[in-house]
C-alpha cells in the first residue's frame, strides 16, 4: 500500500487541492476541518480509500481486532423519544417492550459461565424506574458473579438521566457505579452533536457539551470510553466534521477515547423512515473521512450488527482496523431499525474468516485492547464454508 499513496501523490490526476491533503495525511500533519469537507465533496472511493488504507497500516499493519462479547439490554422503555430510534417504548405502552429484573440479568451472564467471553456490554432504554441505585447493583451481582469479565456499560445520555434523577453530580455517579463495578464507557448516545440536528432528531435528551462532558468526567477518573456518530439521515458534512472535531478535541485533552464508531442510520419503523438510508459508497466515504481527521483516535470499528458483515468487511480497505464482536444475538437495537443482520451473532471461526478472507490479520483483543489471542496461524475450519456473497 506504500506504492499506492506514493502512485496517488504523484498522479497529476488529482486536484491541487486533494494532492495538498494527501502530502499532510503521508508526512502526519493533522488536517482541518476544510481539508475534511472538501475530502467529503471531492474525495473519489479510491483516493479517500488508498489515504485511509495507509493510515490504517501506518497504525497497525494488518491487524484486525475483534472481541468475544455479548449484550445486555435491560429495557427498552425509554422516557426520550429520538426520531431515528425503531425500539424504544413510552412507559405508557410497558406492556408493548420489555423490562429485565437484576436476577434475570444475572442469569443472562451465567449463561455464558465457563465460555470465553470478555465484555458484556449494557446498554438500553432510558427507563424511569431504573435507577443508580438499580444498576449499581447489577454492577454489583455481576462483578460478584464474574470478577473477570470486563463491564461496558451505559451511554451518556442513561448517565446524565440517572446521575439527575440522583442529584449526584457526573463526577460522584461514576465514582459510585466504578465502585460497583463499571468498567468503561460506551460510546452511544452521541447521534449528531450540532444543536441544529441534534434538536431536530433527539431533541429532548442530553445535548453535545453534556455528553461531552460526561466523557470527560469518565476519562479524569480513569476510564476509557467510545464514540459514535449517528449519520446518513438529515446532516450534511459540515455537522459531521462538527462533531468529529468536538471528539477530536476533547481527545487531545484527555486521551480517554479508544474508539470511533460511525453509526449508518437505517430507516425501518422510525419517525425518520421517509429519509433514504445511505449508500455503500457513502459508508465507506464516511470511514476513510473519519481515519483521516481523527489522528488521535487510536482505532475505529465498523459495528458489523449495523452495517451487515460483508459491508463491514469492506470496511477493512477503508481505514478500519476492528470489526467488534461475536454479539450471540443479543442485541436488537439494529435489527429493529432494519439491518440485514436479524439475528446478529457470529462464531469466533466466522469473524476471523471474514477478516482472513481480505487478507488481514485476525487479532482477538479485550474491551481496553490488549491481545487475547492472534489468528495469523489458526486455520479456520469454517473457513472454506464462509460464504463470500
Ligand atoms: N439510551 C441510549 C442513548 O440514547 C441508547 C441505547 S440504544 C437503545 O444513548
Amino acid at each position: 500500500m506504500q506504492s499506492g499513496i506514493v502512485e496517488l501523490l504523484n498522479s497529476n490526476r488529482i486536484s491541487a487541492e486533494l494532492k495538498t491533503i494527501a502530502d499532510k495525511i503521508y508526512n502526519n500533519q493533522r488536517i482541518s476541518e476544510a481539508d475534511a469537507l472538501v475530502l467529503f465533496q471531492q474525495g473519489s472511493i479510491p483516493f479517500l480509500g488508498t489515504l485511509a488504507n495507509f493510515v490504517r497500516e501506518r497504525l497497525h499493519g494488518d491487524t484486525t481486532y475483534f472481541n468475544r462479547n455479548f449484550h445486555i439490554e435491560p429495557t427498552n422503555l425509554c422516557v426520550f423519544s429520538c426520531n431515528f430510534c425503531s425500539y424504544s417504548k413510552i412507559y405508557a405502552k410497558r406492556e408493548e417492550g420489555w423490562e429485565l429484573s437484576i436476577d434475570q440479568m444475572l442469569h443472562m451472564v451465567q449463561k455464558y459461565d465457563g465460555q470465553p467471553v470478555t465484555e458484556v456490554h449494557i446498554v438500553g432504554g432510558v427507563h424511569p424506574k431504573m435507577d443508580l441505585q438499580f444498576f449499581a447493583d447489577l454492577l454489583k451481582a455481576i462483578k460478584t458473579h464474574r470478577p473477570g469479565l470486563h463491564i461496558k456499560a451505559f451511554t451518556a445520555v442513561e448517565y446524565d438521566y440517572m446521575f439527575r434523577k440522583a442529584k449526584v453530580s457526573v463526577e460522584e455517579g461514576l465514582k459510585t457505579l466504578i465502585s460497583h463495578g463499571l468498567d468503561s464507557i460506551p460510546g452511544g448516545g452521541a447521534e449528531i452533536f450540532h444543536p441544529d440536528v441534534r434538536t431536530k432528531i433527539c431533541a429532548d435528551k442530553v445535548d453535545g457539551d453534556g455528553w461531552l462532558n460526561i466523557h470527560a468526567t469518565a476519562h479524569k477518573l480513569g476510564l476509557h470510553s467510545n464514540a459514535t456518530m449517528l449519520y446518513g439521515h438529515i446532516e450534511t458534512y459540515e455537522h459531521r466534521i462538527d462533531h468529529m472535531n468536538r471528539l477530536r478535541n476533547l481527545q487531545d485533552e484527555t486521551k480517554g477515547f479508544q474508539t470511533f464508531i460511525p453509526l449508518k442510520f437505517r430507516n425501518q419503523d422510525n419517525d425518520m423512515s421517509n429519509i433514504a438510508e445511505s449508500t455503500i459508497v457513502e459508508d465507506m466515504k464516511m470511514y476513510a473521512v473519519a481515519r483521516l481527521f481523527l489522528d488521535n483516535f487510536p482505532h475505529l470499528k465498523a459495528y458489523w450488527p449495523m452495517l451487515g458483515r460483508h459491508n463491514a468487511q469492506m470496511t477493512l480497505s477503508f481505514g478500519v482496523n476492528d470489526i467488534d464482536g461475536t454479539i450471540d444475538d443479543t442485541t436488537k437495537i439494529y435489527s429493529m431499525a432494519g439491518s440485514e443482520e436479524q439475528t446478529p451473532t457470529m462464531t469466533t471461526e466466522q469473524l476471523v474468516a471474514l477478516i482472513k478472507q481480505v487478507n488481514r490479520k485476525p487479532v482477538e483483543r479485550d474491551t481496553l485492547y490488549n491481545i487475547v489471542k492472534d489468528y495469523s496461524d489458526v486455520t479456520v475450519a469454517e473457513e472454506a464454508g464462509f460464504s463470500s456473497n
